[in-house]
């Protein structure tokens, strides 16, 4: 962190915003708490407005900072009139009519990114893509400080970027939402990647055209660019004049696989690192996120043994592809984390055998068409749930067996009658769990319950 009067200056100059500016700060989650903090840490007046009757953060915001103006309830035309600035939280969306007619107003949009990148000088790795984003920030984390490079992690994955500034931190790796980067303008990341496209989150998107525009903003600066090669959308968005660096699972480029002498290797460009069998995480999109992640770190100057063995150690987080237990020979899976179809595709392609899958939920406007040539494929059933779960039995039109059931234990008591030896039960539900859940952590869990209640 910069010392209070640079960071003050930075943002002055940045996005000018000072102590005679009014700042309203939009939301009052984990973000809208953040940015409070912090503007309270510079004597910026602000105030804040949430639409809910009763934002989480409350009760914390006014045991700390009881002076402050709080609108709750709604959006208050009246609060937006008389701001120079808003800072929007990513969960409010910008086409919300009262941000609107404010920016029409003159007032100037800003997220707490822009913030954390103005208050430091460190550098940033930034971590965006539709799925994996949280693995490889968790790498980098544990790469950075494998390396003796204190690290700090956060952004999307969990905490808010202003609350890591700290002076002893001296590299920062944030997973960026495509809703944060869609309000970033500041943020020169050292190195910044967009990891995949897949359709996701388009019921706030312009079509995966305009979501993958958003997620291209990562690249704003002249940091070096980690670009997918083997995804069609990442890879046209290289840019004349920057440094790029490619990872692949398919082609001999940049950061990819090889064959030598019977074994895999993780090769960075000429160079062989690590055997690919070394990596504890199943599926091939782990690889891949290995090699982002690994092209990353070099990119930043972390040694390369260094993360080698970070990524020997690293096993994964939950919810993702975690093997809860093993019933009677049948493997039950979570990969609750699975919110969109690509994460789901990603889950079955690691199958020889077909598995019998729990998916639905929030679908959140994908064309759940896009999923049934994999379901095809690798499927024996689908056990479908929540409020997309006609959508998708549409979609999959008989070629395969399906159950509908009300909620996550419902299906893995379903599935435990269609199981035989040898099979894997899959959660892996390609859809966001917000309209049964409280997130997918609660489905996850609601799973492992429902898994460890047939083991009993
Ligand atoms: N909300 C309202 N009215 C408001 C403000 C928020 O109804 O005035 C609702 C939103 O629609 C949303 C919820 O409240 O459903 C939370 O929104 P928020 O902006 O207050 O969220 P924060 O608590 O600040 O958490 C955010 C990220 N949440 C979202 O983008 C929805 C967190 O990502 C992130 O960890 C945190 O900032 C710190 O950076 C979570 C997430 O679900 C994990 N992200 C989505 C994803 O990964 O798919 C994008
Ligand atoms: P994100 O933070 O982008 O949601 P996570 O690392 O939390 O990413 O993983 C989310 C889901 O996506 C999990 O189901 C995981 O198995 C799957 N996944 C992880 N990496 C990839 C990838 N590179 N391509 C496709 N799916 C992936």
């Amino acid at each position: 962190m910069m010392n209070r009067d640079a960071i003050a200056k930075s943002i002055e100059t940045q996005l000018d915003l000072n102590q005679d500016s009014k700042v309203l700060v939009v939301g009052l989650g984990a973000t809208g708490f953040s940015v409070a903090k912090f503007l309270s840490f510079l004597s910026i007046p602000f105030a804040v407005i949430d639409s809910r009757d009763k934002p989480p953060l409350n009760d914390a915001l006014l045991a700390d900072y009881p002076d402050t103006p709080v609108f709750t309830g709604g959006f208050d035309a009246a609060a937006f009139d008389v701001a120079t600035h808003l800072i929007v939280s990513p969960g409010v969306s910008l086409q919300e009519k009262s941000i609107q007619q404010a920016l029409g107003l003159g007032a100037k949009l800003a997220s707490d990114i822009d913030l954390f990148a103005c208050s430091t000088s460190k550098p940033i790795v930034a971590i965006t893509g539709s799925n994996g984003k949280s693995t490889v920030t968790t790498m980098l984390g544990v790469m950075g400080n494998a390396s003796g490079v204190k690290t700090a992690i956060g952004g999307n994955l969990g905490t808010p970027a202003l609350d890591l500034l700290d002076d002893t931190v001296e590299l920062y790796a944030i997973e960026l939402s495509s809703f944060q980067l869609e309000r970033v303008s500041v943020l020169n990341a050292t190195v910044a990647t967009v990891l995949n496209v897949s359709e996701d989150h388009l019921d706030r998107h312009n079509g995966v055209q305009g979501y993958a525009k958003e997620k291209q903003k990562i690249f704003a600066g002249n940091g070096v660019m980690v670009l997918n090669e083997d995804d069609e959308i990442v890879k046209k968005m290289q840019c004349d004049g920057r440094n790029v660096e490619f990872f692949s699972v398919q082609k001999k480029i940049g950061f990819h696989l090889q064959k030598k002498q019977g074994e895999i290797w993780l090769m960075n460009h000429d160079e062989p690192i690590m055997r690919q069998q070394e990596l504890p995480l199943e599926g091939l999109h782990n690889v891949a996120n290995a090699l982002a992640a690994l092209a990353m770190g070099s990119a930043v100057g972390l040694n390369t043994d260094a993360m080698c063995n970070a990524l020997r150690k690293f096993k994964g987080l939950s919810h993702r592809m975690q093997r809860v237990a093993d019933v009677k020979g049948v493997a039950w899976i979570n990969d609750s984390k699975a919110t969109n179809i690509g994460a789901c595709v990603a889950a079955l392609q690691g199958y020889q055998d077909k598995v019998i899958l729990i998916a639905g939920g929030d679908a959140k406007g994908a064309d759940m068409n896009d999923l049934v040539p994999m379901l095809k494929e690798k499927t024996k059933s689908v056990v479908l749930m929540g409020k997309d779960a006609d959508r998708i039995d549409a979609a999959i039109n008989g070629c395969v067996p399906t159950y509908k059931v009300e909620n996550v234990k419902q299906a893995v008591q379903l599935a435990a009658t269609l199981v035989a030896e040898g099979d894997s039960v899959l959660l892996s539900p390609a859809c966001a769990s917000i309209d049964q859940y409280k997130n997918y952590q609660d489905r996850g869990d609601k799973f492992t319950t429902a898994v460890m209640e047939l083991v009993a």
